[in-house]
């Protein structure tokens, strides 16, 4: 029986070098990095496959049900890929499969094999070496357990070494995924140029009377028309205070006249995601209260991009954030001054309670560490993230409890760490009150407004450049395409 031949969508190159990379970290260790898995929806319908971050960074291997296994001590069977067999009828029901045939064609493994055979091979392949590399919580966990334990007692018998240890290889993957490659960088501009078109889109479609869910509609319609495979993450179409819900994801509510509109969503493309927030007036015109608030978290936000350049601490974007977030909160009257103290004692973190940026790239939250030893990492070259200061007043703030303790937000992360969360939140709340709480009245005119701006950033050798900036953020800008209309049709 002849089986059609599974087309390939792209080439290995980048793979390759990847796992060689990742071959050559790994030293004495044998790594197991499974593929993702199907997630049932509901019954017999599964929700939507996407890759696991991880395997695809290293294998380009789009399929789920796989294994990758990565062995420095073998010549000549170093990446070996366990995957579905091909099968003629369930292919007919649930799309094409590559088969170890085409694992070893089209993706460039040494050997393939079906995954049923990787228990056994991987037994066997114990024999000699000295560590397993594996991310523990995984649904694999029992498997390899079980292969290192079944070994072992051969192992004692006949005298071979097999591994006396498991160890996480994410940190050397997510240190590789960090720093972003050539062909990285054109596929994380190609996904902010989709998404900023889809932005400005969105922009023109929206209008009073239209609802969150037809301006998400023609958004992705956009991202698709130009090549996106998917959205990078669930889009936020957060019209009026919605928009005060950060992961707020209904999408389902109609746009007000005098309704501020906040967007964040993005286009995935080759598997990289860009990550763009830009906060509107449905009716074109920003009232008064919410150009107010516009203004100081646009002005963070410029002030943060400003700064960003190889060298610079990773945390001092958030410090400068803060700094001129909280400064305009005061000037508003949001809250008590001086700023100095509104930021010691974290009353900024009423309307400001989330970071201001975080790494970019397969993942909208990408892989890689914020700090080494504690301090803020400095940005080099290739790195990329968003920078997305906000303010959220939400409509139940019209009076706040602000205390006079300190607020360290590191001392808090070490106890939530050290003390679980709902603990270090409790002993935190105590202290607060310890220290003596007192009311603050919030000016009416600010409740329900919700602005968040994000932009995405990549350091270059001698600065930065800014991904999205094809998406208006001046208010004139903003309100003047507002004003155009969109050549999307509106049905119904
Ligand atoms: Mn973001």
């Amino acid at each position: 029986m002849t089986l059609p031949v599974y087309a390939p969508t792209m080439t290995n190159d980048r793979y390759a070098h990847r796992r060689a990379e990742f071959l050559d970290q790994l030293g004495d260790t044998i790594a197991v990095i499974p593929a993702g898995q199907e997630q049932i929806r509901n019954d017999d319908v599964e929700h939507a496959f996407r890759q696991n971050s991880d395997f695809f960074f290293l294998t380009g291997f789009p399929e789920p049900d796989a294994i990758a296994v990565f062995d420095p001590g073998h010549d000549t069977e170093s990446y070996v890929l366990f995957v579905r067999e091909r099968d003629v009828e369930m292919e007919a029901w649930n799309g094409r499969r590559a088969g170890p045939e085409g694992a070893v064609e089209r993706f460039g493994a040494d050997a393939a094999h079906t995954i049923d055979e990787f228990d056994a091979w991987f037994r066997k392949r114990l024999r000699g070496r000295t560590s397993v590399g594996y991310t523990l919580g995984g649904s694999y966990d029992a498997r390899i357990v079980q292969a290192i334990t079944s070994a072992k007692a051969s192992a004692e018998r006949l005298g071979f070494p097999i591994p006396a240890s498991v160890s996480d290889p994410r940190h050397i993957l997510h240190e590789m995924r960090l720093v972003k490659s050539p062909f990285e960088i054109d596929a994380l501009r190609e996904a902010c140029r989709i998404s900023a078109i889809g932005h400005r889109e969105a922009m023109k479609y929206a209008s009073p009377g239209r609802t969150e869910g037809q301006v998400q509609a023609a958004m992705e319609y956009v991202f698709a028309s130009l090549g996106s495979e998917r959205v990078g993450y669930g889009s936020i179409v957060a019209g009026g205070d919605n928009a005060c819900i950060l992961h707020y994801v209904e999408n389902d509510q109609p746009l007000n006249d005098g309704d501020l509109l906040l967007i964040d969503a993005a286009a995935e493309f080759h598997h990289l995601t860009a990550d763009i927030t830009r906060t509107f007036p449905v009716n074109g015109t920003f009232s008064a209260a919410q150009r107010a608030v516009y203004e100081v978290v646009l002005e963070a936000e410029q002030a943060v991009i400003d700064i960003c350049a190889p060298g610079l601490p990773f945390t001092d974007m958030h410090e400068r954030s803060v700094e001129v977030l909280t400064a305009g909160m005061v000037d508003l009257g949001l809250l008590p001054g001086p700023a100095d103290e509104a930021i010691a004692k974290g009353w900024y973190r009423e309307f400001f309670f989330h970071g201001t940026g975080h790494w970019l790239g397969v993942d909208v939250h990408d892989a890689g560490d914020y700090r080494i030893d504690g301090k803020g990492r400095p940005l080099v070259s290739g790195m990329a993230f968003t920078v997305e200061p906000g303010i959220y007043v939400a409509p139940e703030k019209g009076s706040i409890s602000l205390s006079h303790a300190e607020y360290d937000a590191d001392a808090l992360a070490v106890a939530s760490f050290e003390l679980g969360a709902s603990k270090a939140k409790a002993d935190w709340a105590q202290a607060r009150e310890d220290a003596g709480m007192f009311d603050f009245e919030v000016p009416e005119e600010f409740l329900g407004i919700g602005v968040r701006i994000e932009d995405n950033i990549l350091i270059t050798d001698d600065g930065y450049a800014n991904l999205t900036d094809l998406v208006p953020v001046s208010i004139a800008d903003v309100e003047a395409l507002v004003a155009e209309r969109s050549e999307l049709p509106i049905f119904g």
